[in-house]
């Protein structure tokens, strides 16, 4: 089986998206591909209530609780591996995940790490991003589903999606708009990384 393990911070309607997707694409049939964790490092972070729902395992690892990146990630480390019988998941997910991850992190997962990202990569690295698109003038903003290295939101882009910018946008309407793509590409993203 290719375990996928999903990290969140937060509401998790990608993470959601991604849940609902391998269902009604049968990934476990067509791909042998199964969800069986999604880990937060907030508490309150709504997406565990909706995977507890599904039966999925679910974890919370609060960074504020290590004293240190590399402690946390250590911790995350074992956490996510724990879930899969050879402790080698087939993918780690970071979808809407707000903490950075070391070196030796991504070092663990080499080419199994993947995260979605709210804007047209290489443009708007890091954080606030709909709001500097607005300042910027931009026309079109979108999200980037992409490949996760060391160098902050520089990894391989695996798939994009396109929104404008309409008349009178806030960062609220221009996020929601995104996200709205960001459902529809990042499970179809994964799935081509499955399946090839
Ligand atoms: N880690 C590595 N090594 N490489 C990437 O490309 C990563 C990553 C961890 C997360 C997601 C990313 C995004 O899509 C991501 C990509 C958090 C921050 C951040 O500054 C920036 C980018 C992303 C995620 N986090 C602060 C920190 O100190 C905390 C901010 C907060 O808690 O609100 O880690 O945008
Ligand atoms: C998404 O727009 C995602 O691209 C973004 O946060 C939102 C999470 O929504 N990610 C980041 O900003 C990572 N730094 P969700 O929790 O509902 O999936």
């Amino acid at each position: 089986m290719k375990n996928i393990v999903i990290l969140i911070s937060g509401g998790g309607s990608n993470m959601a998206a991604i849940v609902r997707h391998a269902q009604t694409a049968h990934w476990k049939q067509r791909l042998g591909a199964q969800v069986v964790a999604v880990i937060s490092n907030k508490a309150g972070a709504g997406g565990l209530a909706f995977a507890r729902e599904q039966g999925i395992a679910t974890a919370v690892l609060d960074h504020t609780a290590y004293p240190s990146r590399e402690a946390f990630d250590a911790a995350l480390m074992a956490e996510i591996d724990r879930h899969d019988p050879q402790g080698q998941p087939a993918l780690v997910v970071l979808a809407g995940f707000m903490r950075i991850l070391t070196p030796g992190f991504v070092a663990h997962y080499a080419g199994r790490l993947v995260n979605i990202h709210p804007s047209l990569l290489p443009a708007f690295t890091g954080l606030n991003t709909h709001q500097r698109a607005l300042d910027e003038g931009c026309q079109f903003a979108g999200a980037t589903v992409h490949r996760v290295t060391p160098e902050l939101d520089h990894g391989e882009i695996l798939a994009q999606a396109v929104v404008p910018v309409l008349p009178g946008d806030s960062a609220d309407t221009l996020a929601a708009r995104v996200l709205t793509q960001e459902h529809l590409i990042y499970p179809r993203a994964l799935e081509r990384l499955l399946a090839g």
